[in-house]
């Protein structure tokens, strides 16, 4: 056989697998995916925006766990789903060019732009996401806004792929799957299985993925998922998400001589460790739900933030800003709303399962409020400001 340097042309590509009636049929789930990720990717960027005009609600205490479960969980099944469905279609990319026909090479451009801009959201989008969940962030854009814009490029440009193609899917969904209508003129051999081998291989890749991994938000599944990228395990029985080394704080920063700065009306009132314990102490259950992938239920006692407001007398229906004692990044201050503030189950917290909070999890004292996003249960706090 002669070595051809030549790129691949339609005839290269004989398998009957490689069809609409496969693509349409991983693509609807694909598009089931993305659909869920888009909806729960809103929920959680509106719950971490400051000042909503209708604010985020703090009931259920566990809607955002099982909001960002959700989108995780559909993130990680659409990859061997994108996997198969670009698979499918790949011979379309050597389909001739029609260069003679000014028109047909207009609308030949026009979608192969569109299609191109779908793909290499829709990969952006996964890349980013999974890379997120190992908190690798190799690339030196915001991964929350870039990942939240491209995130309306890919849904944009899904809704015209589906519309496009709404006749063959439509066809292709209604009749039997080895049916060859709309197969392209060289898939003329039979495959390496039948179709519905390959489907069925599909969604068993698609459901191992989301078991593989899902134990990092669904504690039933812990002990399945042995790629989950974090356990239910850590220390006081709850994973650390940044440790205190690497936020730079230390035991001594929250010695003796720290104190909680409580700020109302440019007045400061300061509050020792034991002068905060001697105010009435709850225990509220609670998760955190972290943006990067994981969550898990834990037993938080401390000082209501509300009746430490009641102290200074600050009113009901104000924000409030709270800060951390942290030298690096990010996340060292966040906002809560007046609703977040006014919450009963709102805590500043002194421990955590039954123990003294460590350094870790937020020692000397964090916050850890209801139906919140990980990130803004600020640890090692340093002031609570009324806005
Ligand atoms: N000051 C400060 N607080 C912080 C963070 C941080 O980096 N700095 N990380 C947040 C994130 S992303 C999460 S998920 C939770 C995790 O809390 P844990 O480490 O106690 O589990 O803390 C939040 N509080
Ligand atoms: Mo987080």
């Amino acid at each position: 056989m002669a070595l051809a340097l030549r790129p691949p042309t339609p005839e290269d590509f004989t398998s009957r697998l490689r069809s609409p009636a496969v693509a349409a049929r991983v693509g609807l789930w694909l598009g089931v995916s993305f659909g869920i990720c888009f909806l729960t990717g809103l929920i959680s960027h509106y719950a971490q925006n400051r000042g909503q005009p209708v604010a985020f609600p703090t009931s259920p205490v566990w809607g955002y766990r099982v909001t960002q479960g959700l989108h995780v969980i559909s993130g990680i099944v659409a990859i061997p789903l994108l996997l198969v469905k670009l698979w499918s279609v790949f011979p379309r990319l050597f389909d001739a060019i029609p260069f003679r026909d000014a028109r047909a090479l207009i609308l030949t451009g026009l979608e192969r732009a569109s299609i191109a801009v779908l793909v290499a959201s829709a990969i952006f989008q996964l890349a980013t996401g999974l890379l997120n969940t190992t908190q690798w962030y190799p690339y030196e854009f915001s991964f929350r806004s870039t990942h939240y814009a491209v995130a309306w490029i890919a849904i944009g440009a899904l809704i015209v792929h589906i519309v496009v193609k709404l006749p063959i899917i439509r066809d292709a969904l209604g009749a039997d799957v080895d049916d060859t209508t709309h197969d392209r003129d060289t898939a003329t051999q039979p495959g390496v299985m039948s179709r519905r081998g390959l489907l069925r291989s599909t969604w068993a890749a698609a459901g191992i993925a989301a078991l593989a991994t899902a134990g990092s938000t669904v504690p039933l599944l812990r002990n399945v998922s042995i790629f989950g990228w974090r356990t239910g395990d850590g220390p006081q029985g709850l994973p650390v998400n940044r440790t205190a080394a690497a936020a730079q704080v230390t035991m001594a920063d929250g010695g003796p001589s720290w104190r909680l700065d409580v700020i109302h009306e440019g007045v400061t009132t300061s509050w020792s460790r034991e002068e905060l314990a001697t105010l009435p102490q709850r225990t509220e259950e609670l998760p955190i739900a972290c943006v990067e992938g994981w969550s898990a239920n834990a037993e938080w006692t401390g000082v209501r933030l509300r009746d430490l407001l009641d102290q200074v007398d600050a009113p009901r229906g104000k924000d409030v800003l709270v800060r951390s004692l942290q030298r690096r990044f990010a996340f060292g201050v966040s906002l809560l709303q007046d609703n977040f503030a006014d919450d009963d189950r709102t805590l500043l917290a002194l421990k955590l399962n039954g123990e003294e909070l460590s350094l870790d999890h937020g020692y000397p004292i964090r916050l850890i409020a209801p139906n919140r996003p990980g990130v803004l249960q600020t640890k090692w706090l340093t002031s609570v400001e009324v806005l």
